[in-house]
């Protein structure tokens, strides 16, 4: 490590100190809670200067920012993750260990930032280590939830959920900037008036103000000294003291406003592709949109004149349309505030947006009525309006007389905003997350919008962090991957394909097998503590970990596993390769189906588990409370990586690329960036089966299939599905599954049965799971096509995501920093 801070002996002393400082404590009073405290403000220490540096750099180059509006940034941990990219985990792990703690144990006392909900979330912190890496300024936007994604508790089998309290012992990274704060208004009314030229002027009364306070947090690069920003908003009363409004007798006001304050950012909303229409998420998104956006012209107009040129200096980047408001906020701001004429704002406003998109899934497209946009944003609406009037004139002028456009693209229409259209129409870029969802985007999607705009559209494949999902999670595999091709890798991961010429030398594959055992080791372990429930590291770790969603099709996966179990108990002879089946997910509390799918899998569990008659063939596990940090040890122990939506249905996913990096085997269907995937590894490689996305989506035009077709001529499926209605798995509550049993076989009043085409993918995906067991039991096959899975993962860093990014859409330059300037 080329920082002298992080020599052993001054690391320590300062974290002694810090000890002292913050506990009164000496190191060997001190409790791991507080050690991690101690040693996260001293690497914080380390990363100050680094970060001043950045920000005199940046202030005096001056360059063009990135600004990434997200609702959700799915951090994990922060102080592994520190130390990995400022290189220094090695040597304060040493450190620690002279004096008897474990670095482990420690980065175990940091409560996940679970400021997220999955895959889009998770996303935005993998872009931020990717842009900071890369050293490209940037700024993550969000909001400083009090509570994070709620902690889960299985209960009985059943999800219960706790509140993610995270700050509760402080957090050691973040700095407030009470300075910085913005207001930010909601309600009231506006009026017109005219001002001393004449020009008319929007007036807007009798709202309520909430202070915008940001809490600063350093992103660190690996490398290199660049340090970027994540800036997430605390919400605070205007005027807690203030006691003017007392005396103008409006006590009503100043309860609603601290009201408004303590409820704004209490809570981060648990739903993934979901769209739950609170009037309280609009103005959590208004809050931070505001605020984020006010703070970065602030920026802009220290060091120019000329608003106009805006775009010059600023991008915002719309991460899904949870923050399209910003499109008009900006008007606003350059209208009401600036003084722009409508046509230069909407310019400016279209130069300096773009918008990515992450779902076509029906239920997540926001939309607000009316009549609750207008009454919390009552000037924003207005300009909404104005946006949409121009909108229409320009698909008018497109397609004359053509009124099915309209209803089809136009922002305001019966009786809603919505706020996709709104985010297209503002944008000057509008872009997918894998090849095959863009192209659905432009072929169905948002097909009218692509014909009126093709030139908008563009895609980007997704990416994640090897810094993270690699070095920091499977210190093992980047050992031994250093160990052969060096460490380019970590800041560029094509280098891996270097390891291609491994993939069939007898050494290096059962050193890649040995490796795998070991990580299977400490799953194995993990399972043991939290779950009670031995499994033998020798079978194979077949894991499906992400959100509980019907179109993920968990489902398939445990009736598949319960299809086994009835295979094995009727040919108690046959030959089986143990598996071990890992299960981790969150559903949205609301989420019915979901749930009963959580008990599902738990009661499988059970049974099959307790099952001594079938010599541990199967376990089933359900990992309690899946988040990104015991992500990373999973990940590292997949033998198997079940990515089995129901395809045209997954935008992207990210969790294969990172199962595939740690050397694990894709079975799954032709969805996402699966097809990316089995692109670059080859279809041998990989397990794919089921309905491509074309056909779902044929079958979907058509009205669907008929699920009683499959289930009167296929003994298998037939017998598990009664399995899910007789009790078998419940007998104390025979009808507990009927729900899951009607979703599949009947047509209920909102959807068509089985709309996730699961039987009728069951046949194939069983066969494609006979085929996994096949090829595992060749070993040197299987070590060959891991080696392979993680050679041919180079693609999906999210370094190579953000360079495209830039190149495209952001066109941003590298700052550079010289650490003595701070
Ligand atoms: C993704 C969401 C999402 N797409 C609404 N959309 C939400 C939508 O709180 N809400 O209202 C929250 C999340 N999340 C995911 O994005 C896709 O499903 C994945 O396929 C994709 O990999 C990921 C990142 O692009």
């Amino acid at each position: 490590m080329q920082n002298e801070l992080l020599n052993k002996e001054r690391f320590m002393q300062n974290v002694k100190d810090n000890l002292k400082t913050l506990y009164r404590r000496n190191m060997d009073e001190a409790n791991p809670q507080q050690i991690f405290q101690a040693v996260s403000y001293t690497v914080k220490d380390i990363i100050i200067d680094q970060w001043l540096a950045t920000q005199k750099a940046m202030d005096e180059q001056d360059p063009k920012i990135v600004y990434y509006l997200s609702m959700e940034f799915l951090m994990g941990r922060a102080l592994g993750n520190n130390l990995i990219n400022i290189q220094g985990y090695k040597e304060v792990e040493e450190a620690l260990k002279d004096i008897g703690f474990d670095l482990n144990v420690i980065e175990d006392e940091e409560r996940d930032w679970a400021l997220g909900n999955g895959g889009l979330g998770r996303l935005a912190a993998c872009f931020l280590d990717s842009l900071a890496t890369l050293g490209y300024p940037a700024y993550g936007c969000g909001i400083r939830y009090k509570y994070g994604m709620f902690r889960q508790a299985i209960i009985n089998g059943y999800q219960v959920e706790w509140p993610d309290n995270w700050l509760k012992n402080g957090n050691p990274f973040e700095l407030k900037r009470a300075e910085r704060a913005k207001e930010v208004k909601f309600g009231g009314y506006v009026r017109w008036e005219n001002d001393e030229h004449g020009h008319s002027k929007f007036i807007h009364e009798g709202y309520q103000s909430v202070l915008a306070v940001p809490y600063d947090v350093p992103i660190t690069g690996y490398g290199d000294y660049n340090i970027n920003t994540l800036r997430i908003w605390d919400a605070e009363p205007m005027n807690i003291f203030e006691l003017e409004s007392f005396d103008k007798g409006d006590y009503q006001k100043a309860v609603q406003e601290q009201n408004l304050a303590k409820n704004l950012v209490e809570v981060l909303y648990p739903n993934d592709n979901h769209y739950a229409g609170k009037e309280l998420r609009l103005k959590q998104q208004y809050f931070f949109v505001s605020a984020s956006i006010q703070a970065a012209i602030e920026k802009y107009k220290k060091k120019h004149d000329d608003i106009r040129k805006l775009y010059e200096k600023a991008v915002f980047q719309l991460n899904d349309t949870h923050p399209s408001v910003t499109v008009a906020e900006l008007m606003r701001i350059l209208i009401d505030e600036e003084g722009l004429p409508w046509d230069e704002a909407w310019e400016v406003t279209n130069k300096t947006c773009a918008y990515t998109n992450h779902t076509i899934m029906a239920e997540a497209l926001e939309k607000w009525p009316i009549e609750l946009f207008s009454r919390l944003l009552p000037r924003i609406y207005q300009i909404v309006e104005e946006i949409n009037r121009r909108f229409v004139l320009e698909i008018q002028k497109n397609y004359p007389g053509d009124s099915k456009k309209i209803e089809k693209m136009a922002i305001i229409y019966d009786g809603q905003v919505k706020m996709a259209h709104l985010a297209i129409a503002g944008s000057f870029s509008v872009n997918g997350v894998a090849h095959l969802h863009t192209e659905i985007l432009k072929k169905k999607e948002l097909k009218d919008f692509y014909e009126m705009m093709p030139l908008k559209f563009n895609n980007k494949t997704n990416g994640i962090t090897q810094r993270r999902f690699l070095l920091h999670g499977n210190h093992l595999l980047a050992d031994w991957i250093s160990d052969r091709i060096g460490k380019e890798w970590i800041t560029d991961l094509t280098q891996l394909s270097k390891l291609k010429v491994y993939a069939e030398d007898k050494k290096a594959q059962q050193e890649f097998m040995n490796i795998k055992y070991k990580n299977k080791e400490r799953v194995a372990k993990y399972i043991l503590d939290h779950n009670g429930v031995s499994v033998n590291p020798r079978s194979i770790f077949d894991i499906q970990v992400k959100r509980l969603h019907e179109y993920k099709r968990q489902l398939l996966n445990i009736l598949h596993v319960m299809h086994l179990y009835n295979v094995i108990k009727e040919h108690p002879e046959m030959d089986f390769y143990p598996r071990t089946f890992i299960f981790g997910a969150k559903a949205a509390a609301g989420y019915r189906i979901a749930k009963l799918t959580i008990k599902l899998i738990n009661a499988v569990a059970d049974v099959i588990n307790n099952d001594k008659s079938i010599q541990n063939k199967i376990k089933v596990v359900f990992i309690e409370d899946y988040n990104v940090s015991n992500a990373e040890l999973l990940f590292a122990a997949a033998d198997v990586s079940e990515q089995i939506s129901t395809a045209s249905k997954e935008a992207s996913g990210t969790g294969n690329m990172k199962f595939m990096l740690n050397g694990a085997l894709t079975i799954g269907t032709l969805d996402g960036a699966n097809v990316e995937i089995v692109e670059e590894v080859g279809i041998e490689n990989a397990f794919i089966f089921g309905l491509t996305a074309d056909e779902v989506i044929q079958y979907e035009q058509n009205g669907g299939y008929n699920p009683m077709d499959i289930f009167n001529h296929d003994q298998d499926i037939r017998k598990v599905l009664m399995q899910l209605i007789n009790g078998f798995y419940t007998p104390d509550e025979p009808e507990l599954f009927r729900d899951i049993y009607n979703s599949l076989l009947n047509t209920h009043s909102t959807s068509r049965a089985d709309t996730y085409f699961i039987l009728k993918d069951f046949k194939e995906y069983a066969h494609a799971q006979k085929r996994v067991e096949e090829h595992y039991r060749n070993q040197k096959a299987w070590a060959k096509s891991a080696i392979l899975n993680t050679a041919c993962a180079g693609k999906f860093s999210s370094d190579r995501t953000i360079q495209e990014y830039v190149d495209d859409i952001w066109k941003l330059k590298k700052v550079v920093v010289d650490l003595d300037k701070k």
